[in-house]
């Protein structure tokens, strides 16, 4: 072994067992020097005398996390990682995987290439090529139905989901979980196999199994995946393991995966992946260290506030929560409590865990009980002198160097800062709704912001789970500026002959969970009335206004779906058109003397698209955000824009920006003011670059 493989795979000897080590830090991925590493210590151990059996583990906190993202796209570099497992599975002595941590992707057909698998009881095995775009190329979807049976293993290759300790037990994938030090008992399980008959899963034939049960687990999680084709892809190729002898079928695997890394989709998909975790390294706060953060106070324990809670909590934070009154801490213990008690009943967390979130809340309506606190985050009313209100008291009574957040998703973050008399340590934290469960977080910076004040909101996100992107103060940030950009227009369409439901079907099809009409249900349509009674004294009126019929619909008590009526009815809880609307559509339609005219699906997804990208191009010109990697992150993860389309800019690219130049003039001609071509736009289209392309600062230039 050359010096650089003995540092990414080494072998020890424990007594007649050879122990092989991968040690590829941060996650042991298969990169090229593994996968030589690999082979030649398993050659090595199967030729030495002295050794009778194998044990494959992995250094630091995984196994394996699967192929070498990195060197996807680049020319192939041998040996294949299948080569490499043909090899281990073949090999006439015992091998066994010993895994801790994950064992994802080609991590997991490691392991299954192995005779034996024996799991730390915290480790999680899984197939996640779908969530990439992919599907597993070295073996998963042909050895893993031989282990497991077909249905089973199309749900697991399919989904890209993790399967815990336990479950991989009982479906036979784990031959046993260890009791001790993993490294020792995988040593003693595979000195137990020695002398026995070996057991290859390529050597295995599938279970019987139903057909239509395996085409129906295809089709659920093809009609899960929403336009996204590797779930399905990668569910018939499990499939051919029940036809296909084990090497034809590794051979269609293989050929399928390649074709698929050169997909859009896939490219799409492994760009999101890395500027997910791209994005909370901001330019601006490079180097800068946070501040510490052990205790976090909240101020409001409503939907928002209760949510930030939970995340905190569940992020292992003590926490103070200060609302008005006793009354008002009642009820907010009650809405932080709710998600743990329903964990609690589905048995997703046991007793003990519950009491433990208990230990971690504490409410009351005393605002000197976060006096202590490193990080207390507002999420009061969205109205600008309440929040400035309260920012008046913080800055009285948090101690010094804490840092003050708001929960604003609109209002300027540096005016309720100058509120607190410290706006060095203010900054905005926008948290999505439900604010426990979506990953989104926007950390906005104003202009007196400390650096180590946003570093803070960054490095905190991380720790409570979330995926935090750093942006500049404006009406909306990044998310919500982009929504109220383009919203309007599909307002717009449903004054002009497009009906709510074709416009949701459209925007469904192009791979949104919900369109518009429905999210505006969910959220509740009397949050955008109010708001647009608040700004109506404001209202440019060169602007076309759209919401009219959202109004009629908000003065006749239809808030969605919390009133059972909005811009659908839900008898049983299902959508369903409501013919009161389609008449009072058209009788606003009328009013407005609006010209009636056809939006083929087609045309609704390339001018909301077309919106999109033209506002985000505003954004990054206005400094908002400084890369457009940031306003992906934000879509993809704030307002469920399709990963496997990588976010608007990373999909604009794609299409190519002449092209969508030209869907954003026809926007314009529709649409009126507001929606003229970004400047940015026009400038990259006419040198025929992307967005990809941009120098840092270079956006704000062409502003
Ligand atoms: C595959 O296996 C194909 C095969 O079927 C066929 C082959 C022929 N490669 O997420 P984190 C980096 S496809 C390279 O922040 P965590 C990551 O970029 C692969 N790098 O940590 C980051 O680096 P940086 C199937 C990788 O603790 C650092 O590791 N496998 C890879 O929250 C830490 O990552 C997957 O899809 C990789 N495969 O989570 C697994 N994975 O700091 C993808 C991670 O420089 N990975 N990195 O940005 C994961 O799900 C999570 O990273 C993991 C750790 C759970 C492992």
């Amino acid at each position: 072994m050359t010096d650089a493989e003995k540092q990414l795979v080494r072998r020890e000897a424990r007594g007649n067992v050879a122990l092989i080590l991968i040690d590829n830090p941060p996650v042991n991925a298969t990169s090229q020097g593994v996968r030589e590493g690999l082979a030649k210590a398993i050659a090595a151990a199967g030729a030495d005398p002295a050794v009778a059996a194998i044990v494959i583990t992995g250094e630091g906190r995984n196994f394996v996390a699967g192929a070498d993202i990195r060197e996807f796209g680049k020319p192939p570099l041998k040996p294949a990682l299948t080569e490499v497992l043909n090899d281990i599975e073949a090999s006439g002595k015992p091998v066994v995987a010993a895994v801790h941590g994950v064992a994802l992707g080609g991590g997991f057909e490691l392991a299954l290439a192995c005779h034996a698998r024996v799991l730390d009881p915290q480790a999680h095995v899984g197939l996640p090529e779908v969530k990439l775009g992919l599907i597993p190329g070295a073996g998963g979807t042909q050895r893993l139905p031989r282990l497991i049976g077909i249905v089973k293993a199309i749900d697991i290759a399919g989904t890209g989901r993790q399967v815990n300790a336990k479950e991989a037990l009982g479906l036979g994938v784990a031959d046993a979980i260890a009791d001790g030090d993993l490294k020792e008992f995988a040593t003693d399980f595979a000195r137990g196999l020695v002398g026995k008959p070996i057991r290859r899963a390529s050597a295995a034939a599938p279970a019987p199994f139903d057909q239509e049960e395996a085409k129906a687990a295809i089709a659920a999680i093809d009609k899960k995946a929403r336009g996204q084709i590797s779930p399905r892809i990668a569910g018939e190729t499990v499939l051919l393991a029940a036809k296909l002898p084990f090497s034809e079928g590794l051979a269609r695997e293989r050929a399928t995966f390649l074709e698929l890394l050169a997909s859009g989709q896939s490219k799409a998909m492994r760009y999101a992946f890395v500027a997910e975790r791209e994005a909370p390294r901001a330019p601006q706060i490079e180097g800068v260290a946070p501040r510490k953060v052990a205790r976090v106070g909240i101020i409001g324990a409503g939907t928002m506030g209760a949510g930030i809670a939970v995340a905190f909590v569940d992020g292992g934070f003590p926490v103070s929560v200060v609302e008005t009154s006793a009354e008002a801490a009642a009820a907010g213990a009650k809405r932080i409590a709710a998600p743990w008690d329903r964990h609690l009943a589905s048995g997703r967390i046991g007793a003990a865990e519950r009491a433990a979130k208990d230990k971690l809340v504490s409410i009351g309506s005393d605002l000197s009980a976060i006096a202590d606190r490193d990080l207390i985050i507002e999420a009061v009313f969205e109205e600008m002198p309440i929040k400035q209100e309260t920012f008046r008291r913080l800055g009285a009574v948090a101690k010094p160097g804490a840092i003050l957040a708001t929960n604003t998703s609109y209002l300027d973050v540096g005016q309720i800062g100058e509120a607190s008399g410290r706006p060095g340590d203010v900054i905005g934290m926008h948290f999505f709704s439900p604010a426990n469960i979506m990953r989104m977080l926007e950390v906005v910076q104003a202009p007196k912001s400390q650096l180590d004040a946003v570093a803070t909101g960054v490095s905190i996100a991380k720790r409570i789970g979330k995926i935090a992107v750093v942006c500049g103060v404006c009406d909306g940030f990044i998310g919500n500026r982009i929504l109220a950009h383009w919203r309007p227009l599909v307002d717009m369409m449903v004054e002009d002959g497009a009906t709510p439901q074709a416009i949701d079907a459209a925007l469904e099809n192009f791979g949104f969970a919900m369109g518009p009409f429905a999210v505006a249900d969910l959220a509740g349509l009397d949050i955008g009335w109010a708001r647009r009674k608040r700004l109506a004294a404001t209202r440019d009126p060169a602007l076309r206004y759209a919401s009219t019929i959202a109004d009629r619909l908000c003065e006749l008590g239809r808030f969605g779906q919390k009133t059972g009526a909005g811009w659908y009815v839900y008898p049983g809880g299902k959508r369903t058109v409501d013919p009161e609307v389609t008449a009072l559509i058209e009788k606003v339609s009328a009013e407005k003397g609006r010209m009636q005219r056809d939006f083929p699906a087609e045309t609704i997804v390339r001018m909301v698209r077309a919106a999109i990208v033209n506002e985000a191009a505003k954004v990054l010109q206005d400094g908002i955000a400084r890369r457009p990697l940031d306003i992906d992150v934000v879509l993809i993860h704030g307002y469920g824009y399709p990963v496997w389309r990588g976010g608007p800019m990373f999909e604009a690219d794609a299409i190519g920006l002449e092209h969508v130049l030209a869907d954003i003039e026809e926007t314009h001609a529709y649409a009126g003011d507001g929606y003229e071509p970004a400047r940015l736009i026009v400038d990259l289209a006419r040198d025929k670059r992307g967005f990809a392309d941009l120098a840092p600062g270079e956006a704000e230039r062409a502003a």
